[in-house]
């Protein structure tokens, strides 16, 4: 399915503000989406889960994907949708073995152990392993019908790499810091075999119908500021070049999202060629604002567990966020969301606090 299987016209955005604003236009308020806004917080999300049976199976029916990246969209006045997938996606098409314990996170029963098991990965032909991943995009696509855009996604190489390596979610990073340190060559291989496959996979999602793309490079900030720029940073600037290289996704909005990480690392990865960053809750938007000279749009910060306290105070960190980034002027901009994804025990309602107050608040900033 590519872009010109949509029908034009059908889907002329009619809430068009997040991309608006990543392309530099003029906006009534600030562009507001919450990170894993379709997920466990929602009892919807928990009863389409229950019918899919498990979190991959979910993922792998492009129906019920399409059911729940809705569902936030049918309770919140969002500005966009996100694809339900994972970033894991690439390595389970790679033969890794991913399972998701239930309670745990997600598993690999073939994780990376040799230089041999690198040099083995494939590149991936996205409408093959990956097709189920491309027939969710599209069925989002035309269940939006114009709605809002939507963003397709990718981990980071590097972020890629933490849980193949690891086998998994991990705490110290030894394995794949081991790695890092042990076999920088090695290291550098498999930087480049994900690089390789995750421009393909987002092209190929962009043909499916996405509208903007993100990558989270969740573990950027466990590296040294000297190994994020060798192996993360390097990774993410390759991909981003072909993409903006790529008729077919020169024009697509990209914003990389590296967790963790210092402020002289948010200003490097301002300067890949990307429209935005994402930027999580530790730093203040106007001293990234400042560092970061309104190259970029700038999305984020308000800390996820903001949403533990009362309205009021919700309201209240809501203005200091947008107070923080300030006026916007012609260039750069700053699309509101957490600053990382939103826990799975915060009550649903709590979030229209959010969505109402950005909306509130927001509009003596824009212009
Ligand atoms: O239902 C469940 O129990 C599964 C929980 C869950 C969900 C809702 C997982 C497993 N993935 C997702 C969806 C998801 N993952 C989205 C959907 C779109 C949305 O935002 O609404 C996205 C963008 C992701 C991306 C993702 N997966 C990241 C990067 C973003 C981030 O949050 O840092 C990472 C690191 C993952 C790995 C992953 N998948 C799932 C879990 C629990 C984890 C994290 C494990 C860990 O902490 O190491």
């Amino acid at each position: 399915m590519t872009n010109s299987a949509i029908p034009s016209g059908v889907d002329s955005l009619q809430n068009d503000r997040y991309l608006r604003m990543l392309r530099g236009q003029s906006v009534d308020r600030t562009p507001l989406w919450v990170m894993r806004q379709a997920g466990r917080y929602l009892p919807e999300y928990r009863a389409t889960r229950a019918v899919a049976g498990d979190f991959m199976s979910l993922c792998r029916n492009a129906e019920l994907a399409c059911e729940v990246t809705l569902q936030p969209l049918a309770r919140y006045d969002l500005d966009a949708a996100i694809l339900f997938s994972d970033i894991l996606t690439i390595p389970d098409a790679m033969g890794l073995g991913l399972s998701f314990n239930a309670g745990e996170g997600p598993v690999f029963s073939k994780p990376l152990q040799s230089e041999a098991d690198i040099d083995n990965l494939p590149i991936l032909d996205p409408t093959a392993e990956l097709q189920y991943v491309m027939n969710a995009v599209s069925t989002i696509r035309k269940a939006l019908n114009g709605r809002v855009p939507l963003i397709g996604f990718s981990g980071s190489p590097w972020t890629l790499a933490t849980y193949m390596v690891e086998g998994g979610s991990s705490k110290q990073f030894a394995k794949v810091k081991k790695l890092a340190y042990q076999s920088p060559v090695a290291m550098q291989k498999l930087m480049d075999n994900l690089s390789e496959n995750v421009f393909v996979y987002l092209k190929a999602q962009v043909e499916a119908g996405a509208q903007a793309l993100m990558i989270f490079d969740t573990w950027g900030g466990v590296l040294t500021p000297a190994q994020y720029q060798k192996i993360s940073l390097d990774a993410m600037e390759k991909i981003v070049s072909r993409l903006k290289r790529d008729s077919v996704t020169a024009n697509i909005p990209v914003t990389l999202f590296s967790k963790g990480v210092g402020e002289k690392q948010l200003v490097q990865l301002a300067d890949l060629g990307n429209e935005a960053i994402g930027v999580d809750w530790t730093h203040a938007l106007s001293d990234v604002r400042a560092a970061t000279g309104d190259k970029v749009v700038l999305q984020g910060n308000l800390d996820p567990c903001v949403l533990y306290a009362q309205p009021e105070a919700i309201r209240q960190s809501v203005k200091a966020v947008l107070k923080s980034y300030g006026e916007h002027k012609a260039t750069g901009g700053h699309i509101f969301n957490l600053g990382h994804g939103i826990h799975p025990d915060i009550p649903p309602e709590k979030v229209s606090v959010l969505v109402e107050a950005v909306k509130e608040f927001s509009s003596q900033y824009v212009c």
